[in-house]
């Protein structure tokens, strides 16, 4: 009866839930980065290609990091010829599609670094997805 076994393991594969959105391909980031601080200044933004790699949209709610005081997703918009900065609760992710984050677009905005940071250092910022996904994210200090 040996021919039986990859059967079940087959039924038992296609029947197991679909993860919302496992750190194992759900969602991935690509050239996360940081701008280096010029001396003085205590607020900088990250930036990074987010990607949905799920049939479903993924919502980023919050990000953390050890790193920093404050970290926000913020969003540059230009009105009237002026640009200003918004503070969106939330960003959703289109399925099986990315979302950059850019300098003039959106950003994550981190302010009063616990430390100096230097170009090259490396920083772990945390993406909150809804749902309770929690993605730590290595951003390079650069330039
Ligand atoms: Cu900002």
């Amino acid at each position: 009866m040996r021919w039986r076994h990859p059967v079940i393991v087959c039924l038992m594969s296609a029947l197991s839930p679909v993860p919302a959105a496992s750190g194992e391909g759900g969602v991935s980031v690509r050239d996360a980065w940081i701008r280096e601080m010029p001396p003085g200044m205590t607020m900088t933004a990250g930036y990074m290609e987010l990607r949905n790699n799920t049939s479903r949209p993924q919502v980023l709610v919050a990000a953390s990091s050890s790193g920093f005081e404050s970290v926000m997703i913020h969003r540059t918009i230009v009105k009237d010829g002026m640009a200003g900065m918004v503070h969106p609760s939330q960003i959703e992710l289109a399925p099986n599609a990315s979302l950059i984050f850019a300098p003039g677009g959106y950003h994550l905005m981190l302010q009063m670094p616990k430390r100096t940071l230097r170009a090259g250092d490396p920083v772990v910022i945390n993406l909150e997805f809804r749902g309770g996904l929690v993605l730590p994210v290595a951003f390079e200090v650069r330039k």
